[in-house]
């Protein structure tokens, strides 16, 4: 089974738990546009009925659009009843990494607000600890003195091997700007951070910063979508 097909199976089992009449939350990046795809095939079958859709990023609110999904926002609807989406990292105790897709201010926004979180992913993204595949984890800032921010994020843990990158894109390294208008920081640890929630207020607490990409206890349900078949685990 190829990366892909095995995050469609995570996503798809995730759809199961959607009923008719509810408010969810679209998660963002090739794992949740599965499970979008999927919840507007069941609504044009009928299978499905009344479902409000708060999207958790532009890209999504258009896939949402082409797919006939009704869409609102949290404005609207301040409590989601669940909310499906992937994550780069996933730890033992079910903590996420998010946002390599530069969405996690809005995914943390609507997911923060669900009943239920069910994250969907392919075996690969699990991890032993947060940071522990090499890979970053985000933190968006606002573009003022960007190079301030990013300096004081990496201070903050330099004992642990930090490397603060400002997440650019094309030819000519452009600073990637979200859905928020703001930049994102990427930061690449060698070692765990250990306490979560410490890192977590220490890098809330510098002004300029406006999220991070640790969803620390926010899911509900883990599906793992692996080679020997499908786990869930719930918190
Ligand atoms: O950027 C995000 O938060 C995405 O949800 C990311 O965490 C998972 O993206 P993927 O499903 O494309 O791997």
């Amino acid at each position: 089974l190829t990366q892909d097909e095995l995050k469609k199976i995570a996503a798809y089992k995730a759809v199961e738990y959607v009923e008719s009449g509810m408010v969810l939350g679209l998660g963002t990046g090739s794992t949740a546009k599965h499970a979008v795809d999927r919840i507007g095939e069941l609504l044009r079958q009928g299978k499905l009925k009344n479902i409000v859709g708060i999207p958790t990023s532009k890209k999504t609110h258009e896939q949402a659009v082409s797919l006939g999904i009704p869409l609102s926002d949290l404005d609207s609807y301040p409590v989601v009843d669940l909310a499906i989406d992937g994550a780069d990292e996933v730890d033992p105790c079910l903590n996420l990494v998010k946002g390599r897709g530069g969405s996690l201010l809005r995914e943390k926004m609507v997911e923060g607000a669900c009943k239920k979180f069910i994250v969907i992913v392919d075996e690969s993204k699990m991890v032993e600890y947060v940071g522990g595949s090499g890979l970053a984890m985000p933190v968006e800032i606002i573009p003022f003195c960007w190079k301030f921010t990013a300096s004081r994020l990496k201070k903050l843990f330099e004992d642990s091997g930090c490397v603060a990158k400002l997440r650019t894109f094309g030819e000519k390294d452009e600073p990637f700007v979200t859905d928020n208008g703001n930049y994102i920081v990427d930061l690449y640890f060698k070692k765990s951070i250990g306490d979560l929630k410490a890192a977590s207020d220490a890098i809330l607490q510098l002004a300029g910063v406006v999220e991070h990409g640790m969803f620390i206890d926010m899911a509900t349900t883990v599906i793992v979508a692996g080679e020997l078949g499908i786990t869930v685990k719930n918190k």
